[in-house]
């Protein structure tokens, strides 16, 4: 029984052995591949893709590597392993042993947590479901799809945990993690950034480098629940979401650099010319980082929170890393937020910090992100050219927050209503912008070809030829 199991959902939670729960899965997962098959990847469903599956939680050898026809792939369900005798780390409840069941007065909350998080991963599946299209090569193809099967693990992590811990409600809650749909206009997803469209190769990039960074902060603070199954199931899936950022790190990092080439090639820093001979000039990819970083921004909520204070006095959700923190009880600390005061200018309010944790998560976030973009900026100096990119103001464009529909510009200083809509066209992609891009966007599908707008990668995967057969049509 156990290994009939294995073959089909691996998994380390004995799910051989868990007949009520093999019960609701296996109700369950029709439902999930008729939504792959309707909301995945379009049309690449029968060709064999070069994909990693995870298969243990051993850190050296997790993965396992192969040809897969995606609906196919082992979507698995893994925990990291128990930590002995692990304590709650934060909150009223320091010190406590941490939970093996829900407790009933936090049963709704955990829930609603779980939901949200696990909304957010079809979500960007569907979100993407076109770009195999366009793919500029095959290396990349594959990694999309990587992505994608990806996500859809943990779509399957965040409904072990409803079926195994919620009952009915639970159950109902998986169903309807296959009906929210990003975009639609009657049942949406539930976070703005996940409705919005990805038409084109460079949102994707920048939607990993920037949207599954957010997942990565989320999944920090979650790792850090005193519910010991949400904890470990979180820090499993972490392991997975190093790849997807690198996804984006890299892509970006290859579309400014086919960029530079063609700059020298040409002899001209000029956007129009950068443009004319096929690439993205600096200031456009500007404006799509700009984009997404702002719409990012929102997914940490509401910069003095309620909600979080509470998730946090409760020890449901802690911030980022915990342990690096000198005070996890955060009773009576004061956060000082930088708020609009109402008359155009700029005032401090001292909050209690544990109504700020979705600031200093966001804070956390905003530091990591930055760490590409010097990065990136460093590719920039060497080839002479003096643009640079920079993460704008995270008061600019915002949506959720003190500085909702505060008009900013990229430095964050507040401006009249009128002057940011007047520079919009130079902040953010316009749809002359978006077209040029789509005008690139055509599938190259040849073994050893690439896009001319985007260099090669510098290595291929798991030590495989950049030029390997990635994905195999039929
Ligand atoms: N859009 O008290 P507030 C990932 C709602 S990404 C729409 O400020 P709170 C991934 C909020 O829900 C990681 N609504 O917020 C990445 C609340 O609604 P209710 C996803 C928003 O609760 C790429 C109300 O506004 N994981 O994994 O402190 C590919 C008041 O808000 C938004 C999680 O998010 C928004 N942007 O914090 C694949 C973790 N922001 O309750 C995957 C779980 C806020 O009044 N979620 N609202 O109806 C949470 O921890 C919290 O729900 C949030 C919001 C941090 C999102
Ligand atoms: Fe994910
Ligand atoms: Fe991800």
């Amino acid at each position: 029984m156990d290994m009939n199991y294995q073959d089909r959902i691996p998994n380390n939670i004995e799910l051989g052995a868990n007949r009520t729960l093999q019960r609701a899965l296996e109700h369950w997962q029709p439902a999930f591949l008729s939504w792959w098959h309707g909301l995945g990847p379009s049309d690449f469903n029968a060709a064999d893709v070069y994909l990693r599956t995870a298969t243990s939680v051993d850190a050296k050898g997790w993965a396992t590597y192969g040809f897969v026809r995606m609906p196919e792939y082992r979507w698995g369900i893994f925990l990291a392993e128990p930590e002995p005798d692990r304590r709650i780390g934060f909150g009223d409840n320091f010190g406590q042993p941490v939970w093996q069941q829900v407790p009933g007065e936090h049963r709704s909350t955990l829930r609603r947590l779980i939901v949200t998080q696990g909304d957010t991963e079809p979500a960007s599946v569907e979100q993407q479901r076109l770009l195999g299209h366009t793919a500029p090569s095959l290396y990349d193809l594959r990694n999309i799809f990587q992505v994608n099967v990806e996500e859809g693990r943990h779509l399957w992590a965040m409904v072990y945990l409803l079926h195994a811990h919620f009952g009915r409600d639970g159950r109902e809650e998986a169903e309807e993690l296959l009906e929210r749909h990003s975009g639609d206009a009657d049942n949406p997803r539930i976070l703005g950034t996940f409705n919005e469209p990805i038409n084109d190769w460079l949102s994707f990039y920048m939607f990993t480098y920037f949207t599954d960074r957010d997942g990565k902060f989320q999944l920090k603070c979650l790792a850090e629940s005193s519910f010991d199954h949400l904890s470990r199931t979180c820090k499993f899936m972490l392991t997975e979401e190093a790849h997807h950022m690198f996804v984006g790190d890299t892509g970006i990092a290859r579309v400014i650099k086919r960029s530079l080439e063609v700059m020298a090639e040409i002899g001209s820093q000029d956007p129009d010319a950068v443009r004319r001979a096929g690439a993205v000039d600096l200031p456009l990819i500007q404006k799509y980082l700009n984009f997404w970083f702002s719409s990012s921004l929102d997914l940490f909520g509401g910069d003095s929170s309620s909600n979080a204070a509470s998730y946090f006095a409760h020890g449901l959700k802690g911030r980022p890393d915990e342990p690096r923190f000198a005070d996890h009880l955060a009773a009576d600390g004061m956060f000082a937020l930088e708020l609009p005061n109402g008359q155009g200018g700029v005032k401090t309010e001292h909050i209690p910090m544990r109504n700020a944790m979705n600031e200093v998560a966001r804070e956390a976030y905003v530091k990591d992100c930055q760490m590409g973009v010097t990065r990136w900026n460093k590719v920039i100096e060497r080839a002479a050219c003096d643009f640079r990119m920079t993460l704008p103001s995270p008061r600019f464009r915002r949506s959720v927050g003190s500085w909702a529909h505060v008009p900013t510009d990229t430095a964050g200083s507040i401006i009249s209503k009128e002057n940011y809509e007047a520079h919009l066209t130079d902040w953010l992609p316009t749809e002359a912008d978006r077209a040029f891009i789509r005008s690139l966007m055509k599938g190259v599908y040849e073994v050893g070809k690439i896009a001319g707008w985007i260099a090669p990668p510098d290595r291929g995967v798991n030590n495989l030829d950049i030029n390997y057969e990635y994905v195999k049509f039929h």
